[in-house]
């Protein structure tokens, strides 16, 4: 009788449809393998529930109706990307690549797209089900981009996820799919110049559990940063995509110092250090059509290896600019799926699909299979809604400000906190900013040195004409006096002088390669020390993630002793907790599935404690929560 009034109960039946997909799914189960408690995970949906999750509003909860995703795609014995490489090797794929009439693609839905939309929060239960999928409905894609960049330390941080796990997870699952990561050259995945002991490690450690295609990038552009990682990827026998970071205009007669010779000077200095595809990573979205042709066009000339084209569609110009670079012979371009693409993003495949009709180029694709995964993402995308950045259209003024799309929303959030709400003088002090800097490149991190001036500018009343003398008395922000002393390495034309020895205060800058002054690290007393913390033999990868982010990586340990993995609590739930009255289904594994029940939650007593009182499976249980407001 309790069960029939649960199952009728209306939360439960919106709840319930998402759980349909579920178990049919047992795989989802599996990329978690750490036992978990009721009491554990009722301790999270109370804390949640009491105290919220960092940065998302209670709001109505939402249920997204079932998604019908069947898995009906026969599994394809076509020659693809994925194939050559595992029967031959990096250098017959290349070949294969640029054999290839049509231009290929690079799906980026689960890494660069819902970390340019929803500030990298999603969980891989949301990917859960689409991953064979992808296997089997995409097979001609050349890559899916899955890992890297802000993924892995976010995944500790908000999702209370490990990052590797995910990785081993969709190596699993996509065993035709060729994966690629994001790497910030010397950085690896951090903010931060790491040992090259470590980053070899981190290389090593992310071909060794799936990662076939690196694409490094340095903030800067510098060579030097990019060198080692582009060696020690080729030592793993992986595929290494050296890219430039595409800044001001080419076709800007003005243009001094980012011009087409520019690149084609880079291109050539990254196959030499061993780059096997040359990537363009356009990550404001700046690389206009006319400059997109003429940029590819001179590359394919200049250099023998494939080129490959990233951009962000926050200007508006996204497809037209691949249309251009696809009639300039571009062998790659990378787009996601369209309910996950536009604005801060990556152009919609589907779209420039469509706009390649009837062109030679066109690639190959199942369109009904892409509608199908795109239907699912878009049943997935409301839960993120918190972490949206509310832009809604093209943001042109990008073409003069140059703010990466990733980095529009963020700052918009970090001058708001600091009680700074006009974002358009936000965005023209970071203008005068980079040109103070002398026209930097500006990605992660150095876009961060950018937009952490700009805000201390702000805070600071400095300008462009007293920040000489002012700046004198004052102490910059900790990530401008690392830039510049030479912490993420030289700038293209050197530093402004006068500006440094005023963040600087008599310190001496580096010239070289961070780097190269780095003292390795010492891998097995990293390990004690962990062990010691953690009680318990750490994997390789624990430990690297340990001295990538020391903090970060407690948190996450703390967090999962407290609570249990969270990997089988539903989105809506995990971000915003439980309503009293509502009733969840928690599948553990197959088989073993439980009922929560929030009953009611008492008043916080002296100390602030609150008591939630759920049924769990029928049986009552107390969980006592401190408010924290
Ligand atoms: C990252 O470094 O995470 C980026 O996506 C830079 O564009
Ligand atoms: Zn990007």
């Amino acid at each position: 009788d309790f069960m029939r009034k649960v199952i009728n109960n209306d939360v439960f039946k919106a709840g319930a449809a998402n759980t349909t997909f579920i178990d049919q799914t047992p795989s989802l189960f599996e990329f978690e393998r750490k036992a978990n408690t009721v009491n554990q995970l009722l301790k999270y949906i109370g804390d949640v529930t009491v105290n919220g999750f960092p940065g998302v509003k209670q709001q109505k909860k939402i249920f997204v109706p079932d998604i019908k995703l069947k898995d009906t795609f026969a599994p394809s014995d076509t020659i693809n990307a994925k194939k050559v490489f595992d029967d031959l090797g990096a250098e017959a794929t290349m070949k294969w690549v640029k054999d290839q009439k049509e231009v290929l693609l690079t799906d980026t839905s689960m890494r660069d797209a819902h970390q340019s939309l929803f500030a990298t929060r999603m969980r891989t239960k949301d990917m859960v089900p689409v991953i064979e999928v992808y296997d089997k409905a995409l097979p001609n894609v050349f890559s899916a981009e899955v890992w890297g960049g802000a993924t892995f330390d976010v995944a500790y941080r908000f999702l209370n996820e490990d990052p590797w796990l995910r990785l081993k997870f969709m190596r699993e699952k996509m065993p035709h799919t060729l994966l690629q990561m994001l790497l910030r050259g010397s950085n690896a995945v951090g903010y931060q110049n790491y040992p090259d002991n470590v980053l070899k490690a981190f290389i090593d450690k992310s071909a060794a559990n799936g990662v076939d295609v690196f694409r490094i990038f340095d903030s800067l552009n510098w060579i030097e940063q990019m060198e080692k990682s582009i060696q020690y990827v080729r030592d793993t026998g992986k595929i290494a995509e050296g890219t430039m970071c595409y800044t001001g205009d080419i076709l800007d007669k003005h243009e001094t110092k980012y011009t087409l010779a520019y690149y084609e000077n880079l291109a050539k200095q990254l196959v030499d250090a061993g780059s096997q595809i040359i990537g363009i990573k356009d990550m404001a979205g700046l690389l206009k059509p006319k400059a997109a042709f003429e940029l590819v066009g001179a590359l394919k000339q200049k250099v023998d290896v494939p080129i490959h084209l990233h951009t962000h569609d926050t200007t508006g110009n996204g497809v037209s600019t691949y249309v251009a670079a696809t009639k300039a012979g571009v062998d790659i371009v990378d787009t996601a799926m369209s309910s996950l693409s536009g604005t801060t993003s990556q152009p919609s495949m589907g779209s420039f699909y469509y706009a390649l009709e009837e062109d030679a180029r066109q690639p190959k694709l199942e369109m009904e299979n892409v509608e199908k995964i795109n239907q699912y993402w878009q049943g997935v995308k409301p839960f993120y809604q918190a972490f949206m950045n509310g832009m809604t259209s093209p943001q042109t003024d990008i073409y003069q400000t140059g703010m990466p799309g990733g980095q529009y929303s963020n700052l918009q959030q970090q001058a708001k906190a600091l009680g700074i709400d006009d974002f358009e003088l936000v965005k023209q002090t970071y203008r005068n900013v980079n040109e103070l800097l002398g026209d930097i490149i500006k990605v992660t991190p150095s876009s961060k040195v950018v937009g952490d001036f700009a805000i201390f500018m702000i805070q600071n009343n400095l300008t462009k004409d007293n920040i000489l003398t002012r700046g004198q008395q004052l102490d910059f922000p900790e990530s401008v006096v690392d830039f510049f002393y030479g912490d993420l390495g030289q700038p293209y034309g050197g530093f402004p002088e006068e500006l440094q020895k005023v963040v600087l205060k008599g310190k001496k800058p580096i010239t070289v390669r961070p780097g190269s002054l780095a003292k390795p690290v010492d891998f097995a007393k990293m390990e004690q020390e962990l062990l010691e913390k953690i009680k318990r033999k750490p994997t390789a990868e624990e430990v690297l993630s340990y001295i990538l982010y020391p903090d970060v990586f407690m948190g996450y340990e703390e967090n999962t002793k407290r609570f249990g993995s969270m990997g089988v609590l539903d989105t809506t739930t995990f971000y915003q907790g439980m309503r009293p009255g509502e009733t969840i289904r928690v599948k553990f594994r197959p088989g073993r599935s439980s009922i929560f029940r929030l009953d009611s939650i008492s008043d916080a007593d002296e100390d602030g404690n609150r008591s939630l009182f759920f049924s769990a499976n029928g049986q009552n249980l107390q969980i006592v929560i401190h408010d924290k407001s």
